[in-house]
């Protein structure tokens, strides 16, 4: 079943994103259960109670106490299952492997409409922010170029990872809640003012494979994109980013020549061009 969902699906290209969609396989079987065992149950209730059969209605249903029985017993099992699988399965996932295995570290800040994402730089530590630095045009993060923050980089709907690597990224927004979505990383996290929401993931696919692997498709020609998938105000439908899943070397390189880059509009001043 996980398979043939899948196939209906964008291609699968992180570590753990057949987690979800194995879940998603059970779902559907557990759901096709459902479907046969209610819809035989509502055919039997239209023979068993047809007029014909019950011309005069009783009025006092059902006597006996099998059905509250039934119902206590399916809150014991889901009760069961919550408590027993899904919030320790959960915690798992999201916070022990996360906490020690972290490789790279990205904050990716929501507005509209674009994803402002935030590079630590060389020293691997976050610069601060400030509300009184935001300038939509040269800083739309306020990102504070004293201290830490001078070598960071910042791009704007432009995610570049390494392959093969834990990635945790930093979701936030400026404004409204936005929905970070990397469809090909099963990947989904609400973007929320105020809250700074951790998530992670591991990608297996480089963006060079990944367009081979869309040739002959509808979407060939077309990489990663991230979605927002969050109705977040008119132009919601063109919040769109890009993601690069770089070689472990592409990568390097490419942040070297972004702190190039930055070393060089360094030089000359930011007031300078006003
Ligand atoms: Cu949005």
């Amino acid at each position: 079943m996980t398979e043939f969902l899948q196939s209906y699906m964008p291609i699968l290209a992180s570590e753990m994103g057949h987690l979800g969609d194995n879940l998603s396989g059970l779902v559907h079987w557990l759901m096709l259960v459902l479907f046969i065992g209610w819809g035989t149950f509502f055919i039997y209730t239209l023979i068993r109670f047809r007029s014909s059969n019950n011309p005069k209605a009783n009025y006092h249903g059902i006597t006996s106490h099998y059905s509250s029985y039934v119902e206590v017993g399916v809150v014991v099992f889901e009760a069961l299952l919550l408590i027993s699988f899904a919030i320790p399965g959960y915690a798992t996932v999201k916070y022990d492997k996360a906490l020690e295995e972290t490789q790279i570290e990205v904050r990716v800040i929501a507005q509209q409409f674009a994803w402002n994402i935030h590079y630590p730089g060389a020293d691997g530590k976050f610069g601060t922010t400030k509300i009184s630095l935001v300038d939509e045009e040269t800083n739309p993060i306020g990102l504070d170029r004293n201290g830490y923050g001078a070598d960071d980089i910042t791009t704007i709907n432009q995610l570049h990872l390494p392959v093969d690597k834990l990635i945790k990224l930093y979701i936030s927004s400026k404004d409204v809640i936005h929905g970070f979505a990397l469809p090909e990383m099963r990947l989904k996290q609400d973007a929320i003012p105020g809250m700074q929401v951790p998530i992670y993931f591991t990608p297996t696919i480089t963006s060079k494979d990944f367009l081979v692997k869309l040739e002959g498709t509808a979407r060939e020609g077309m990489g990663y994109e991230i979605a927002c998938a969050q109705l977040c105000g008119n132009s919601h439908y063109r919040m769109k980013g890009y993601m690069t899943i770089h070689t472990e070397k592409e990568y390097k390189d490419w942040l070297v020549e972004e702190a190039e880059y930055l070393d060089a509009e360094g030089e000359d001043d930011w007031d300078d061009e006003w």
